[in-house]
């Protein structure tokens, strides 16, 4: 054996025979900006690190523990008890609508927890020997999970743990924000990385936790501080680490990305920068937000009012362009062209198919053929020519006495006085008689008033002056019984001239010059001769 050899080898037996917690004293301080290549901690369970640097300590299954702790003992007695610890964790859960568990920083006088369970024990306790004081166990719990049995108080929040895992103190999760001056919430499963800071101090007895998110500066005042002498609870050398638990149902990922401690004063501030970054995530799909939904309702009011506009708009202009159906169509059937089908019969009214043309009005007033049939055109018509709304009323007086007699204006084969019906009205009129020129087929089923001004109507419109005949608007006014109708006196005394109720005059008269168109058109030429000759 060589010199060298044997100094190689009483190297390696003082090594191996020398007490580990000797160790411990050069080893009370450490700082992991990210794990890679870290040598000197201890993994178990599910625990494992990245090739970037991330401990995972749960992956995504259900019913994992994972641990991760400082392979070296760290003297806590009799020196001072006085210590202080950064990390940064993160949890993602696969549903964020459900916690898994948690992670927790353990002062433990031991690194076998082979006996323990995970779920709401942390993979730190079991059942049987959760409280007991021989745990000697300090745990800085960050729980997702509301567990009844341990008196927790949300599903969302910190906890001091001594020996049990009913917390001694627990919080829900916040931080202290100084520019606000308030405590904003934190959620723990959030996804995103969390920074947390223990700190005790032996001479105060005061534990103190702290928690913000990544990118903010340690806050001026902790979440959690409590007095407690760690002294009759820790035992002398105690190893510090991570437990991270998950529960039955379902899975997520438990990762620490950073991690600094120190014995012998304040830990050092990790070095946010170079942690590693969280696996690629797909972002859990958001429940949309107040604003979100009430944007969408009220997007969605605005277009039901405004559907509902156009449809009421859309009834409104039906309604009002909707054809008026006649009582006598019903019994038919309907009298009317749409001017789509016109407009389809004539190819667009193409000039081709015009059938007849007529004149407009851790449009063509200068008329020069007259058409019409005889009897309802009035007698000036044919001699100038020209048609106005006279020629309409006269056309009209006709059409009354046709439907009320129920014949014809003019009708060759009858008898002579009774060719021309306006001329025969007139006489019987003249007579008193006129009720005798009513269609027989009425059978005197009509009231006697009511057909005298339909008869006395058509006379007036067919006089044979324009001047003498109504307007339409009185002919509705006579009709509808808003106007009087000039009571037509017959006086041997006026011949030539009706008197208008008691009012003599001229003006009023009606007149019948004779013989003019006569042979044109011979409706109301006779007139005259039967008016001047009655009374
Ligand atoms: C999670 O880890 C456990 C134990 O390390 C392993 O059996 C399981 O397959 C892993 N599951 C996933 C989804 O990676
Ligand atoms: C709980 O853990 C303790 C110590 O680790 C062990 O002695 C005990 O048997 C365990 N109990 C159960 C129910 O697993
Ligand atoms: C847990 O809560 C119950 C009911 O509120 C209470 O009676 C009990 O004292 C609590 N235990 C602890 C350790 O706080
Ligand atoms: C704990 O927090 C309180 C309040 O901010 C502070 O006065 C005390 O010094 C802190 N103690 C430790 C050990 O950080
Ligand atoms: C803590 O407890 C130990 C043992 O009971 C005692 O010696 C020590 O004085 C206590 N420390 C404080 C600060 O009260
Ligand atoms: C521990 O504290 C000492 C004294 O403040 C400091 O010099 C040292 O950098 C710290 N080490 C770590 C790892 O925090
Ligand atoms: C937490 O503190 C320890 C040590 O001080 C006590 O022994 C426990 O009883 C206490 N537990 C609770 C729930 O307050």
């Amino acid at each position: 054996m060589s010199t060298t050899s044997l100094t190689i080898y009483f190297l390696i037996v003082l090594c191996v025979h020398l007490n580990p917690l000797a160790l411990a004293r050069d080893e009370s301080q450490f700082i992991y900006n990210g794990f890679h290549g870290a040598n000197n901690l201890h993994l178990d369970g599910s625990a494992k690190i990245f090739p970037n640097g991330l401990l995972q300590l749960t992956n995504n299954s259900g019913q994992q523990t994972g641990r991760t702790f400082y392979k070296f003992p760290i003297r806590f007695k009799p020196d001072t008890l006085s210590f202080s610890t950064h990390f940064v964790f993160a949890i993602v859960p696969k549903r964020k609508d459900i916690g898994l568990n948690g992670i927790a920083f353990a002062i433990s006088p031991s690194m076998d927890f082979r006996q323990a369970v995970g779920s709401q024990y942390f993979g730190l306790l079991n059942v049987s020997n959760n409280g007991l004081a021989s745990n000697h166990l300090l745990a800085i719990e960050l729980d997702t999970l509301m567990n009844a049995e341990f008196n927790d108080t949300d599903g969302n929040h910190v906890g001091i743990d001594v020996n049990s895992l009913r917390s001694n103190v627990s919080a829900s999760a916040m931080y202290y924000s100084s520019n606000e001056g308030i405590n904003k919430r934190l959620d723990l499963k959030s996804g995103n990385p969390i920074q947390v800071w223990i700190d005790y101090d032996e001479v105060e007895n005061q534990l103190n936790v702290t928690l913000a998110p990544m990118k903010s500066m340690k806050p001026e005042k902790p979440l959690l501080s409590t007095q407690i002498n760690l002294s009759t609870i820790l035992s002398d050398y105690v190893y510090v680490g991570f437990s991270g638990a998950t529960g039955s149902i379902e899975g997520g990922a438990h990762y620490v990305l950073g991690w600094s401690f120190n014995k012998s004063g304040k830990a050092q501030n990790l070095q946010l920068s170079e942690l590693p970054s969280l696996p690629h995530q797909r972002k859990p799909r958001e429940k949309p937000g107040i604003e979100i939904t009430v944007t969408l309702i009220a997007v969605s009011t605005i277009l039901i009012v405004l559907i509902m506009g156009f449809l009421f708009l859309y009834f409104v202009r039906m309604k009002k362009y909707e054809e008026v159906h006649e009582d006598w169509e019903e019994e038919y059937g309907p009298h009317r062209f749409r001017y789509k089908d016109l407009y389809k019969a004539t190819k667009g009214f193409v000039d081709e198919e015009l059938l007849g043309a007529g004149g407009f009005w851790e449009a063509n007033p200068e008329t020069t053929h007259v058409v019409g049939t005889v009897g309802y055109l009035a007698p000036e018509l044919t001699r100038i020519g020209k048609a106005t709304t006279s020629t309409d009323v006269f056309a009209f007086g006709a059409f009354m006495l046709e439907v009320a007699c129920g014949r014809r204006p003019i009708e060759p084969q009858r008898l002579p006085e009774e060719i021309v019906l306006v001329d025969w009205v007139l006489e019987n009129w003249n007579k008193g008689t006129v009720l005798g020129t009513v269609d027989p087929k009425l059978g005197g089923d009509y009231l006697k008033e009511e057909m005298e001004l339909v008869l006395k109507l058509g006379l007036l419109c067919s006089h044979s002056k324009t001047a003498m005949r109504p307007s339409m608007r009185q002919v509705v006014q006579y009709l509808g019984g808003d106007a009087l109708f000039p009571e037509i006196l017959h006086e041997a005394t006026s011949i030539g001239v009706l008197h208008m109720g008691n009012e003599t005059s001229a003006e009023f008269g009606l007149s019948f010059p004779s013989s003019i168109e006569k042979s044109s058109i011979g409706s109301m030429a006779s007139t005259e001769s039967i008016l001047n000759s009655g009374h």
